[in-house]
């Protein structure tokens, strides 16, 4: 499958996502299983425009979506699909938030973009040919880990992490620059693939949140694994480490400490 073909026409639909996304103002907001877990209107648009148009663009493919009831990964072409990435900050007006999509064959991303419609950025990067913003090559930095910008997610759906999240925390307050929580991991990933900072970590993320974004730092150089230091794998959900080579074994270290505290 020749996926730089496609890449043209699947950016036009990111960018038609995040028109339609920017347009929803105060949208009505549903909760779903887990402590703080929404989903609004606006994911559920989204999700319905994108799967469509992307169904044109590749017929036969499958879907692995946020908002889908039932979702199962195969070796057959998949586009993981998250909706709105960052969905507590669209409901509040909070601008940082961006639309993911990864296209996956034989259960690897072999092409992913992320959109982030408030600053019309496009992230975009095939299996093998870069990462690249705005059409520009982007490169993970060389920032030394002691002077590392680290962000991390607080997996907020899953209150039996936070011990072992704020512990990690203050160990890299103490060994890195600093922390920064801004609650997209799409666009945490995005930021560790331009080299704007340095590491990423969340010990619990679904395969929407980072399949796109993992490919974008791999591609830029980083490394992305899961906090464990196992290989990532986006047929169910797992930790997320991502950061520069410069990084990576000081914070998988740190990561993997602190999860001996979780139950
Ligand atoms: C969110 C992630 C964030 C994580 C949240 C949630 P959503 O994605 O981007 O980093 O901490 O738990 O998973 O739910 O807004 O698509």
């Amino acid at each position: 499958m020749e996926v730089d073909k496609l890449l043209p026409e699947v950016e036009n639909v990111l960018r038609e996502a995040g028109a339609k996304m920017l347009s929803m103002v105060r949208p009505k907001v549903y909760t779903k299983e887990g402590h703080a877990n929404y989903v609004t209107e606006g994911d559920l648009a989204i999700q319905t425009l994108v799967m469509e148009r992307l169904a044109r663009i590749l017929p036969g493919s499958l879907f692995y979506a946020e908002e889908k009831e039932e979702n199962t990964l195969t070796d057959e072409p998949t586009w993981i699909i998250d909706p709105i990435d960052g969905t507590a900050n669209f409901i509040r007006g909070c601008e940082h938030s961006c639309i993911s999509a990864a296209l996956a064959q034989n259960r690897e991303t072999v092409m992913g973009l992320i959109y982030n419609p408030y600053r019309h950025t496009m992230y975009t990067a095939i299996k093998g040919q870069g990462a690249w913003r705005d059409g520009e090559r982007i490169t993970v930095s060389s920032c030394p880990f002691d002077r590392a910008l680290v962000r991390f997610g607080s997996s907020p759906y899953q209150p039996r992490l936070a011990h072992a999240t704020v512990a990690a925390l203050e160990e890299f307050l103490h060994s890195c620059g600093d922390v920064r929580r801004l609650g997209s991991a799409a666009l945490d990933l995005c930021a560790i693939a331009e080299g704007s900072n340095d590491i990423f970590f969340e010990y619990r993320l679904s395969p929407w949140d980072y399949a796109a974004g993992m490919l974008l730092v791999t591609e830029a150089g980083g490394i992305c694994t899961s906090t464990d230091g196992s290989p990532l794998e986006i047929s169910h959900p797992m930790g997320v480490l991502a950061a520069s080579p410069a990084c990576y074994e000081g914070a998988l270290a740190i990561c993997r400490k602190h999860l001996e505290d979780v139950e």
